[in-house]
Parts: C-alpha cells; structure tokens; sequence
C-alpha cells in the first residue's frame, strides 16, 4: 500500500470562468469578449456562456465532488462577477451573494475550499483601455481586487492562490496567440511577465496588511512547471534547456520563493535589449512579499534542443530564438491531446523544489489527461470506463510518492479537473473530469476514475 502523509488532500480543480458560465455577469473577460466578436475560434464553435453550469447548479455539483471522496477543491473569484467598478473595486452584490454561497456549500460538505484570484480571466475592458497586463495601473486594480476577495471571503477560504500559470498569460497573449488578443511581441512579453510578478508580489503585500496571516490562511501562486530535458547532454543542447527553464520555468518559481528574479535571466534580457522596467521600490515589493505555498500543474514535460539557426539571426526577439522543441524519437503520446505522458517529471519537480526551492510545502495543483469523444468507453450503465485515466494518476502518484519519501514536502494532489469543464479554445474538446457532463442536457454522470479517486481517499493511498 503507497500511503501519503496524513490530511493529504485528494481533490480537483477548475476555475469560475470555465465552469460557472456567463450567467449574471455585468462584465466580460478576454475569453468571453474574444467568443463574442469570433466564435469561429472556438472549437465546435462552443463558448463560455453556459460552461458547466455550476453558476447554477453549484449545489448538486458539490454534491457529486463530495460522493467522491474529495477533500479539497480549487476553483476561482472572477474578478468579472466579483466587481462592478474596477477602479475603485465596488463589489456586485449578487456575485457576493454568489461567491459566499459557493464557498458555504463547499464547507458544508466537507470539502475545503481553495480559491485562486486569476484564471486567464483579464476584464476585456482592462485590456482596451490600460493594455491590460502590459499596464502597472492595472497590477494596482489586480491588488484591489485581491484585498476585497481577502476582506469578504478571508473568515473562510484559508488557502488563497494569486495566479494560475501566470506564463500561460504571457504565452497566450504575448506570443503564440491563444489568448485574446493575440499579440506577437517578445518585449511586451518580457514586460508582462514582471508585471504578473509584482501584481502577485502586491496580492500577497495586501493580505499580509490584512493581517490573514493571524487568521490562519496562507497564500501562495500556481505554476505551471514544464521541466526542460535535452535532447542529448552536448554543451549546446544543454544550454538550450537552461535558458529554456530559465524564461519558462524559473522566471516566475524564482521570484516567487526568493523575492528575487534569477540572475542570469535578467543578464541575457539586458544583453538583448529587453529587459523590463522596474522601479527599486517595485523590486522591493517582489522581495519581500513571497508565497507561504506552492501549487505546481503538470501536465508534461519539455523536451527542448540547441535551436537550429543562430540566435543572431535576423528576426524580433522572442525568447525561442535560444531552444528549438526536441521531439525525441519513442516518446510515448497521449495523441487526443498531443501532450508527452512522462510522469517521472513529478518526482524531478519534488526534488527540485526539496533541494533548490527551500523544500517549501506544495501541492499539485493540475495533473490530468484530456482525452476526446469519451462516450467511446460507456459501459452497459452509463458509466466511462477511463481505466487510461486511471493508470494516468496511479503513475504519477507512484513518482510523486517516492518525491515525498524522499523529503519532498508535498501536501496534496488536485487532477485537473472535478467535472468537465469547458476549456478556453479547445471548449469541450478534451474532457478531464472525474465526473462527466453532456453539455446538452448538462446531466452529470460519475465516471470509473470518480469511483477509483473516492478508494484512494478513503485509504489515503492504493496498492
Ligand atoms: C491548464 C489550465 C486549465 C485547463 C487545462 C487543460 O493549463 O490551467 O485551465 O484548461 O490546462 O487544457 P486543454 O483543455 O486545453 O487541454
């Protein structure tokens, strides 16, 4: 029997704008405005307006996640629904109302609640007026924001996240154009990032003002950690995967537990001519607000190369330009999704956090496997047979098990995700969930891994 350390949380996450759908929101984030002007972009042309329907239905949702045996979920605060005047934070009623309902049922049920302030979920208005991340005016209404979330649901939710993937913003939106507005620029990026870095900086500044720290709650940010392996262990790949785990990887794990950006991202971003604008004052903030806690999403791992043409090649900068993606021969594919399955890049993470990262408490807060048109494995009774899900988790919690025997301080495990939920540009098209939904009659049905995880809860552990 693999046992994990006691009170382990056995849970799932999502996030507010992929499951409770638009339903009463006064404003739009980028990902509902961007469906609105071209839906085309979404698959099957599915958008965020119903999602799963928890808006609604959070109560017999809850429900379900309770039958099976979860203890933790995370979801998150739309600042969207949260707030109706983003300047000076003045709340929306109903999405008070909401929000405290949602997070009451949680804990009625048993199931504790952990609430992240940022999902992908940039109020579209932000972006056109202030250019969004790329504005410090709007880190300040981010802060603002956060201290409401800390002020009205603090007495509550102990365990608060200020970003989920932060990079993916930067990738999203500042490079490879899957988050509106599909900009390609390298220097905003690079500015975009510090900026996420200090808006998490200045959460984590106001909750410590709040004095949440004396309430017992805890704060921390969700990462998502692709470890680079090089393709061979030559000087030149190896570099590669350096500067590759430099800019994806440690550009915001660094900064987050240190206070401090790593030293040799900053050298190659001025050597560039890139590096962002910081003020001391700034620099100060990041120092000396870092996180209680880690969340870390791991999905696969990144298999990077010395890039092909020179670096000194003429083109605009991106970061890019110093690793080329390796697709190493054998690699064993989950081919729905087209993402490496590699779990043993589990237990690289907790030793790397054990060692380089001051051991700090952490937890995984995604890890999954999005597989499409699931209704292939419907059994006789309606039920989804994922045993592939299944072998899925078992596997990276055998690597994630050995991590925490060796050390590493690993506190729980959240798949990525509880219900199936709707999946920004891919929509429906990977499902995730322990439980099931048919989007059109948003009827919920448990699949065989619910009824595994709910085993693995009750003996905190498997054989
Ligand atoms: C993670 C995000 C989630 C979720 C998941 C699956 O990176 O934090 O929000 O979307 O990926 O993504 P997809 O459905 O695109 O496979």
């Amino acid at each position: 029997m693999k046992r994990f350390p006691q009170n382990f949380w056995w849970g799932a996450a999502t996030s507010g704008p992929q499951s409770e759908g638009r339903f009463n929101k006064k404003h739009a984030n980028v990902f509902d405005y961007w469906y609105e002007v071209e839906p085309e972009e979404f698959y099957g042309q599915i958008g965020p307006d119903t999602a799963s329907n928890f808006y609604n239905s959070y109560v017999d949702d809850i429900q379900l996640m309770k039958e099976i045996g979860l203890n933790s979920v995370r979801t998150s605060i739309q600042w969207t629904r949260l707030i109706d005047d983003f300047e000076s934070a003045t709340v929306n009623e109903d999405g008070v109302d909401y929000y405290n309902k949602v997070i009451n049922e949680f804990i009625k049920q048993g199931i504790t609640p952990v609430m992240a302030l940022h999902h992908f979920d940039l109020p579209v208005e932000l972006y056109h007026k202030y250019g969004g991340w790329e504005s410090k005016h709007v880190v300040e209404l981010f802060a603002k924001f956060a201290g409401k979330c800390f002020e009205l649901f603090g007495d509550r939710v102990k365990h608060w996240f200020t970003f989920n993937e932060p990079m993916v913003i930067v990738d999203g939106q500042y490079l490879y154009q899957f988050h509106y507005p599909n900009v390609i620029d390298g220097k905003k990026a690079v500015q975009v990032a510090y900026n996420l870095n200090l808006a998490s900086a200045k959460a984590i500044k106001v909750f410590k003002e709040l004095g949440m720290h004396r309430k017992d709650a805890q704060i921390g940010i969700i990462l998502n950690l692709t470890p680079s392996y090089p393709a061979s262990q030559s000087e030149e790949d190896v570099k590669a995967g350096r500067i590759a785990d430099l800019w994806r990887n440690e550009m915001f794990l660094k900064t987050a537990i240190y206070g401090e950006f790593p030293e040799k991202l900053v050298e190659l971003l001025t050597e560039d001519k890139v590096i962002w604008e910081s003020t001391d004052e700034e620099l100060n903030i990041l120092k000396n607000n870092t996180i209680d806690v880690l969340g870390v999403n791991f999905y696969h791992p990144s298999r990077v190369k010395a890039p092909d043409i020179s670096p000194n090649s003429t083109a605009d900068w991106t970061p890019d330009r110093y690793y080329d993606q390796y697709e190493m021969p054998g690699r064993r594919m989950n081919i729905d999704k087209g993402w490496e399955i590699y779990p043993q890049a589990l237990y690289d993470i907790a030793i790397n956090i054990r060692d380089n990262y001051k051991n700090i408490k952490w937890f995984v807060s995604e890890n999954g496997m999005g597989v499409s048109k699931e209704e292939r494995f419907l059994n006789d009774s309606g039920v989804i047979e994922d045993d592939y899900r299944i072998d899925f988790i078992k596997e990276h919690l055998e690597w994630l098990h050995k991590g925490i025997e060796e050390g590493s301080n690993c506190f729980g495990y959240h798949l990525w995700t509880p219900i199936d939920c709707w999946s920004w540009k891919n929509a429906y098209r990977n499902r995730y969930g322990f439980i099931s939904n048919n989007i059109h009659t948003q009827v919920k049905t448990i699949k065989k891994s619910g009824y595994w995880i709910k085993e693995v809860s009750k003996n905190n552990g498997f054989l």
